[in-house]
């Protein structure tokens, strides 16, 4: 098996960067700065045709989509853990978080950061107003699923659904209401934030924002 990880340091690519570090996946990365504007570049573009991150070319063939890219390296590496067995009764619930975040928050993050230059910029305010309603209430769903204190969104252990909820959740904190500050989610991002695979993929990416305080 063989993987190449075409990434923005932060952007969507984060999540599948964090599992192949976790899961110690064998894998190459190559850097696609979309700051820079390299996600058009020729060669990129016949890669990844919607000229987005992340590209994960798996034995040779280009794949597209953050959480289908988990939900396909899960099911590549079940040794890794990092889904619900198949039987498991928490399969469906991994499959529903999985969507929903993929669906519902993933959509609307776009809406917000993309607004201008996704639609007409003359309604991008009212575009990034609703998004911001639809982030806030995942935060309130996800904020609420946590109640109980349980470490990780799924479950006993750490998933594919912590890897991507932590991502999103990392991309509110320059938002009016950051999802750091919803009563489960601070201590649930702190704990999360702590894993060596966390520190290592922000080392990895060259990112320095977000992350916990150093004691
Ligand atoms: N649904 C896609 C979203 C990918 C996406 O929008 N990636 C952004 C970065 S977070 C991107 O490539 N932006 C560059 C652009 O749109 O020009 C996924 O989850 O993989």
């Amino acid at each position: 098996m063989t993987y190449t990880l075409y990434y923005s340091p932060g952007a969507a690519s984060m999540a599948v960067h964090w599992m192949l570090i976790e899961a110690g996946i064998p894998f190459e990365a190559r850097l696609v700065d979309i700051d820079t504007g390299a996600q058009h570049d020729p060669a990129y573009l016949r890669l990844n045709p919607a000229g987005r991150v992340p590209t994960l070319v798996v034995d040779g063939v280009p794949r597209h989509e953050s959480a289908a890219l988990l939900m396909l390296l899960a099911e590549r590496h079940p040794d890794a853990g990092l889904a619900p067995d198949l039987e498991s009764p928490e399969r469906p619930e991994w499959y529903e978080m999985m969507v929903f975040l993929a669906n519902t928050l993933l959509p609307a993050m776009r809406d917000w950061f993309y607004a201008d230059s996704d639609g007409d910029p003359a309604g991008a305010e009212a575009v990034r107003a609703l998004a911001e309603r639809r982030i806030e209430a995942a935060w309130d769903r996800l904020d609420a699923h946590l109640a109980d204190d349980r470490a990780w969104l799924i479950g006993d252990r750490l998933s594919t659904v912590d890897l991507l909820a932590v991502m999103l959740m990392r991309w509110s904190r320059n938002q009016p209401r950051k999802a750091i500050n919803w009563p489960h989610l601070g201590p649930y991002i702190t704990r999360l934030r702590a894993l060596p695979s966390f520190i290592e993929l922000n080392a990895r990416e060259g990112l320095t924002e977000w992350n916990n305080p150093v004691s």
